[in-house]
């Protein structure tokens, strides 16, 4: 098999999960990847500025990069979608950068929109549901320059977004996934500022994730004025575990189960609560200076609130979560200690968490949970190529092979969960990280743009393969 600049690559690939049984996902579950635009586009001088190139060149990144090129998806569309039909997956997960649709304020670039045209149309002739994301976190810096989202009329900007993004691909897409992890977007970029746009806006946090929210809400009615098309959210989920002074939960205090919840409150049911509840939980006032009654205006909530069709499950690993005085959202995250492997970022590999962590949410919403998407789930691993050219990643075909079990009891256990996205296709510009930490399937040359398929994507091809089999 021969992709990009003249790679070949042998098969099949040994694997550690070779020869174990496919896990068991119910008839019709749908296996997908997800990317995100601003993590393999490139193309930079093709669409309008977002925080995260400012941020990037003002050396926010450990490696010194810039998402300037990236995987320069772009320019090898054509190439990526062969990969993703070889690999046989349902569905694929992309995000659009809202500065590709509109550079700025008051234009739209065809060009841009013609770029998701055409690869929703290769998605589709190769068999592959399209499903999109609109906002993976890079906000037109105009946007930022004018407040961000400190500001509410960001929220409207983004609905005509929305709008403008549905009329073009609203006919063919599958789902649209109208924010990736606002939780991740509030606390890394407005808080700790080590995300785009690396502020920290404490203590008035609230404005940015009510204004998400409120994006999401407007959102979706604009995305249903073009028509029927499924609607759903990704956030990220840390399953909440109390940790002690040996950052094991068996050590925790009363004090660190109670900072558990608020954890909870915080990072998690802050962006579904008011989504599948109509309200934020009580914690949503750490979060302001003020009271949150000033932020919210009459007939936010319910806009907020309305319907959705799916919910969309980040999960990479389980928070541990301590008691602290001097935090200011009254929790510390000093880690998880313990015998667990470790990815390349030395998150724990925890697959039972994923179990958890879904179980919980159908605790916690009943019935007012509508089926749930994996829509991101993988590992960071230091690949090595083996004698033979092959990219042996056991610890990435583990990692996935675990999770996907993990998905399986969950079902077992009563959640309805439909599709799993492999985070991610290609390794990728890895945000504060650069291209220091590789997620792919596919490894890329970030010198050649050579694209070659790793033993976990070849696995993967099987499992799918397997399960479209019965
Ligand atoms: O690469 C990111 C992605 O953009 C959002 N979720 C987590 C991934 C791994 O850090």
């Amino acid at each position: 098999m021969r992709f990009g600049d003249g790679v070949v690559v042998s098969e099949p690939a040994v694997s550690t999960a070779a020869g174990k049984p496919t896990p068991a996902l119910p008839p019709g579950f749908t296996f997908g990847v997800a990317t995100s635009a601003h993590q393999i586009e490139g193309a930079c001088d093709e669409r309008g500025v977002s925080v995260w190139d400012t941020f990037a060149r003002a050396g926010g990144i450990a490696d010194g990069t810039t998402g300037d090129v990236a995987c320069d998806h772009c320019h090898r569309m054509a190439e990526d979608v062969a990969l993703l039909a070889d690999l046989g997956v349902g569905a694929y997960r992309f995000s659009i950068a809202w500065p590709r649709v509109q550079p700025s304020r008051s234009t739209l670039n065809l060009a841009g929109c013609s770029f998701y045209d055409r690869l929703v149309d290769e998605l589709l002739a190769n068999d592959i549901a399209p499903l999109a994301t609109l906002f993976h976190w890079d906000l037109p810096q105009d946007l930022q320059d004018a407040g961000g989202w400190m500001r509410r009329e960001t929220a409207a900007r983004f609905a005509d977004y929305a709008d403008a993004v549905a009329s073009v691909l609203g006919d063919r897409v599958q789902q649209w996934i109208t924010l990736n992890e606002p939780s991740v977007h509030t606390e890394l970029g407005h808080m700790a500022g080590i995300h785009a746009p690396g502020v920290n806006v404490l203590p008035n946090l609230f404005p940015v994730v009510h204004h998400q929210m409120l994006a999401h809400g407007l959102a979706v009615a604009a995305l249903r004025a073009h028509g029927n098309v499924p609607i759903s959210i990704a956030n990220s989920y840390g399953t909440p575990w109390p940790v002690g002074p040996d950052l094991t939960p068996g050590t925790a205090s009363d004090a660190d189960r109670a900072a558990a919840l608020t954890y909870d409150a915080i990072h998690n049911r802050m962006y579904t609560d008011p989504i599948l509840l109509g309200r934020y939980p009580d914690e949503a006032e750490y979060l302001t200076s003020g009271t949150i009654g000033d932020i919210i205006l009459e007939g936010d909530m319910s806009t907020i609130s309305t319907p959705i069709d799916a919910l969309g499950v980040n999960y990479y690993n389980p928070t541990g979560v301590a008691a602290s005085e001097t935090e200011p959202l009254r929790y510390a995250t000093p880690g998880i200690g313990g015998e667990w492997p470790r990815t390349a970022f030395d998150w724990p590999v925890i697959p039972d968490g994923l179990r958890e962590m879904l179980v919980l949410l159908k605790d916690q919403y009943g019935d007012r949970l509508p089926p749930i998407w994996i829509t991101e789930n993988g590992c960071a691993a230091d690949d090595q190529p083996g004698e033979d050219g092959t990219i042996r990643d056991d610890v990435r075909i583990d990692y996935l092979d675990q999770h996907l079990r993990a998905v399986a009891a969950a079902i077992d256990a009563g959640v309805d969960v439909r599709g799993y996205c492999v985070w991610s296709l290609l390794d990728n510009w890895e945000w504060a990280e650069g291209f220091s930490k590789r997620f792919g399937l596919v490894q890329v040359d970030f010198e050649t743009q050579a694209r070659v398929p790793k033993a976990s994507y070849r696995w993967y091809r099987e499992l799918i393969s397997a399960a479209k089999r019965g």
